[in-house]
């Protein structure tokens, strides 16, 4: 059965934590640090950057830069660049595990980003903040790129050509909003008929059904995009085991890995998006140690501070799209894991960029925008 069929109506929004007790220990954690407010670029709006172009029809450095460059003055990439690069980077991502094993060396150190909800200015920043993807500093986007923000093309567009260019360095995982009927509710669909032609839709939603669902840092830290399961004894090998190419069924383990979030009682509950559960200490406690890892990193809640750390500091929540659809006033956060210790993140949070004027909710239907969904 379709997820949001079942259900009738989409998920609600996502609320912005209060955040209490749970802060507390994570502005305490050790090597936490926090960026200076960025100062605001001078406008080019005279320098008319050209389209970008692939080179003998591969994805360069250079053509990523020109690419955000051409973005933020709101070109559109026309349209056999774009099903060049959703096509390529579809049969790259089939060959990839649902479970992808991260290693970093010593020196290494990945920037795990939570939503991003086209907040495509936002992303840009992202990437002045914390330089080019390399072995040494490699990326993880957990998912949400797309719905709510207007520039879901442009954002999804630059990740998936990261990926191209570095498929060793550069990782994305699913999220609950890449999927056809979250993205027909959230605003996704309209913004790509805006842009372009209906089958350019579907060249996103084949990208986005054969995401990975989950990665592995280290063989120590689990990062998905919701959280744990709706039963116990789910081991690592199930997550590879489950497959894709499709979009997420209700009460299978890529729709808890998708949509579950954790809660601070212990055991079980159902969600109130109306998809997978809620899960407790409890449940957090049992599936690390019988999977023998350390913690997990999570999105899909916007928090105050970009981060929140709960379960005992064994589930760290991150979000990266500043000041949430223009209201919020939430920070956005990175969560650093260095390769010499995976055990001690660091995180780095982050203001909103400027953005041309548009209202962020302008593609979302009418029952979003009044807040009725
Ligand atoms: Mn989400």
């Amino acid at each position: 059965m379709c997820l949001l069929q079942s259900l009738g109506i989409g998920g609600k929004m996502p609320p912005v934590l209060i955040v209490g007790n749970e802060i507390h220990r994570g502005l305490s954690h050790p090597g936490l640090t926090t960026l200076p407010m960025i100062p605001q670029e001078s406008p080019k709006e005279n320098l008319r950057i050209p389209t970008p172009r692939l080179e003998n029809g591969r994805v360069t450095q250079r053509f990523v830069d020109d690419l955000i460059d051409f973005f933020k003055q709101e070109q559109r990439l026309p349209s056999p660049t774009a099903f060049k690069i959703l096509s390529d980077v579809t049969s790259l991502l089939r060959e990839e595990p649902s479970l992808v094993e991260v290693q970093l060396g010593r020196d290494d150190l990945i920037n795990i980003c939570g939503d991003i909800h086209g907040q495509f200015f936002d992303l840009a920043r992202i990437f002045d903040l914390r330089g080019t993807p390399s072995v040494q500093n490699q990326y993880l986007f957990n998912g949400d790129f797309v719905d709510r923000g207007p520039w879901g093309v442009e954002v999804t567009l630059v990740l998936l050509s990261y990926k191209l260019l570095y498929p060793n360095a550069f990782y994305v995982n699913r999220g609950n909003h890449e999927c056809e009927e979250v993205n027909r509710a959230y605003g996704f669909q309209n913004e790509v008929l805006d842009k372009y032609e209906p089958k350019m839709f579907r060249a996103f939603q084949d990208a986005f059904s054969w995401l990975p669902v989950a990665h592995c840092i280290n063989t120590a830290v689990l990062v998905m995009h919701g959280g744990l399961f709706s039963n116990d004894d789910v081991t690592l090998d199930d997550i590879r085991a489950i497959e894709r190419g499709c979009q997420p069924e209700r009460d299978s383990l890529m729709c808890d890995l998708l949509w579950s979030d954790p809660q601070r009682e212990n055991g079980r509950e159902p969600n109130s998006r109306g998809f997978s559960c809620v899960f407790g200490p409890d449940i957090t406690q049992r599936f690390l140690t019988k999977n023998n890892l350390l913690y997990i990193v999570r999105s899909h809640e916007c928090v105050q501070y970009g981060y929140d750390l709960c379960h005992d500091d064994t589930v760290v929540t991150v979000f990266s799209a500043p000041n949430y659809c223009d209201r919020h006033g939430n920070k956005g956060a990175i969560c650093i894991l260095h390769g010499d210790d995976v055990s001690m993140p660091e995180f780095k949070k982050f203001t909103a960029a400027p953005h041309p004027k548009i209202t962020n909710l302008y593609y979302s239907n009418f029952l979003v925008r009044m807040g009725l969904l």
